[in-house]
């Protein structure tokens, strides 16, 4: 029971709004899953904290947000009619164009009535005598449903860093993911930028076109490669509509749904020039190809990757005018592609301005934030504005935010401390009814993410559908099955170069107590693998889950 106030404005209790289907989160996942449990004819609620639908494009409003993946990659495919009435504007979508997308999507698919705004979750608790889901939001709000679908994000829990005296800054100050709708002014304005991730590298090549002078404070620097966005011309327009069976085949049978395939030769076994030539290829292509399309034996073979960011250093020294600065701006703790890719416009460029320094923490730490704007090892700088590119709780950070607790009344929180344990990703033991849409373990976080989005909403439709043919009530992973998968996607990453290197992959947030310690959060055995196995457990009638019809 929830108390609220009547119109007396006196308190009064009321009985929890009562659902088939709660899910948490109005981003791409959330919509899409609303939109197919709906047409099984079950009554679907989603909580969103936000005000409008979009989910990360909604929150990451910062100055150059924007797709790595090709736009026409990255819409969804389910609908013809949609496919046909979108044209994107340019080959990588800026943020407001995808905004615009996604709310084109809930108005056209009628999503908002049954999408409750502003509504952000504190926690949600398993009622086993009722077989059942209660979410509580903070307002004190509270609503209940047979099955809980997170639909929450893997990079939606924002991260400040934890320097003393954050508080005390007096300039404006923002955060990437929790940046503002109202336009912001760096003309003339002395800004700081902390972070160097893909969101930085974004943010910085932008705030640079037009700011009075620009700090950047980087403590790790990544190795970046150039995006080539163009505008999509209209004679292309016809030819993307054209292509979209193609395109989405290609993203099918690609490793990490993206239209780029790695290339089938290993890296040393062709000639130097040959490399060379090759990789200046992708170097001028467009998007993620010299990522997703390289050698194929660069994320597993040191030898393999050196060869790549050899490369990859050379074009940084090639378009840095200081050399001192270039070296700066070189990973030296890490291979090319061991961590996410920024892909960049004249990002390094932006370092050959007369207004524009970079300081390296590792000749001085951020001591303090100051009220006028912070202190290094080194000394103080002053500020009009200071962004923090600082990057997110990943994976399971937005699950830790909300208080989930399971059979027993156990916490979600507790049972993943020494790092997530998943029956594909979708599902926990412990916590029955509760399906983690691009969840920790799932294929879904180190894919195109909407390929994958559309492959784990299908499959939980399926299993909906499943469970109302079979008058089904309680479905729950089982022990082995979350056992077996675990161990499944540790012996699939174990040879990859991303799990010798800190990063987000590997659950590393030095902001977060705890969270230092490498625990890789994805599932790095491919899309179609992944896809290939759910498609395995529903034709094995739901092998690894014990579905129940219980009363109640
Ligand atoms: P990332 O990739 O986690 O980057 C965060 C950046 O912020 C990174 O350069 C960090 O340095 C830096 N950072 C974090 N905390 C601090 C402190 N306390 N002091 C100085 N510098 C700090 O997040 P992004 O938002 O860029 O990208 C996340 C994903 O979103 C991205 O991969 C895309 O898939 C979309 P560090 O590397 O930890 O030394």
């Amino acid at each position: 029971m929830s108390v609220e106030a009547n119109e007396n404005g006196t308190a009064a209790s009321v009985a929890a709004a009562q659902y088939d289907v709660m899910i948490i989160g109005a981003g791409m996942s959330g919509m899409y899953q609303l939109h197919l449990l709906r047409k099984l004819g079950l009554s679907v609620r989603v909580f969103e904290a936000g005000t409008g639908v979009g989910g990360t494009w909604y929150w990451n409003r910062y100055p150059g947000a924007r797709f790595d993946s090709e736009s026409y990659s990255y819409g969804y495919s389910f609908s013809e009619e949609l496919l046909d009435e979108w044209e994107w504007s340019e080959h990588f979508s800026a943020q407001p164009e995808t905004l615009r997308y996604l709310n084109y999507v809930a108005d056209k698919f009628d999503l908002n009535r049954d999408i409750q705004f502003g509504a952000r979750v504190r926690a949600a608790i398993y009622d086993e005598a009722e077989t059942c889901w209660e979410l509580e939001l903070e307002s004190g709000e509270r609503a209940r449903a047979r099955f809980l679908i997170s639909a929450i994000g893997p990079l939606s829990a924002p991260t400040m860093p934890n320097i003393p005296g954050v508080e005390s800054f007096q300039g404006e100050a923002f955060h990437t993911g929790l940046w503002p709708h109202e336009p912001v002014d760096f003309s003339g304005k002395r800004v700081a930028v902390i972070g160097t991730g893909a969101t930085g590298v974004q943010t910085i090549q932008e705030v640079a076109k037009t700011v009075g002078h620009l700090t950047v404070f980087q403590r790790s620097p990544n190795y970046c490669a150039p995006l080539h966005n163009s505008p999509i011309t209209a004679e292309e327009q016809p030819k993307i509509r054209a292509g979209y069976p193609e395109t989405f085949a290609r993203c099918r049978a690609s490793h990490g749904g993206f239209i780029h395939k790695a290339d089938h030769r290993n890296a040393l076994e062709v000639s130097a020039e040959e490399r060379e030539a090759f990789l200046e290829k992708l170097y001028s292509e467009p998007g993620f190809g010299i990522w997703m399309g390289n050698f194929r034996d660069m994320f597993t073979d040191e030898a393999a990757n050196t060869a790549v960011s050899d490369f990859i250093k050379k074009k940084i020294r090639s378009r840095v005018n200081d050399p001192a600065i270039a070296e700066k701006l070189i990973p030296t703790d890490h291979g090319f592609g061991t961590r996410r890719v920024p892909l960049e416009t004249r990002y390094y460029e932006v370092y050959n301005q007369d207004n524009v320094e970079l300081v390296d923490l590792n000749e001085g730490a951020i001591e303090e934030i100051t009220p006028k704007g912070l202190r290094t090892a080194n000394g103080e700088y002053e500020f009009d504005m200071i962004i923090y590119a600082t990057g997110f709780d990943a994976v399971t950070g937005a699950f830790d935010r909300i208080d989930i607790r399971g059979e027993g009344g156990r916490k979600l929180k507790d049972k993943w401390a020494n790092g997530p344990r998943t029956y594909l990703g979708l599902q926990i033991e412990g916590f029955p009814n509760l399906l983690t849409l691009v969840g920790p373990h799932n294929a879904a976080t180190f894919c195109n993410i909407p390929r994958c989005i559309e492959q784990n909403v299908e499959w939980v439709a399926e299993l909906f559908g499943y469970i109302q043919a079979n008058g089904i009530t309680r479905i729950a992973a089982t022990l082995e099955a979350e056992d077996a998968w675990t161990e499944h996607v540790y012996e699939t990453a174990a040879e990859l170069l991303f799990t010798k290197v800190d990063s987000w992959f590997m659950g590393i947030n030095s902001n977060i107590p705890g969270k230092d310690r490498r625990t890789f959060l994805l599932y790095a055995g491919g899309a179609p693998a992944y896809r290939d196995r759910c498609d395995e457990v529903s034709a094995n009638g739901y092998e690894g889950f014990a579905l129940q019809k219980v009363a109640g």
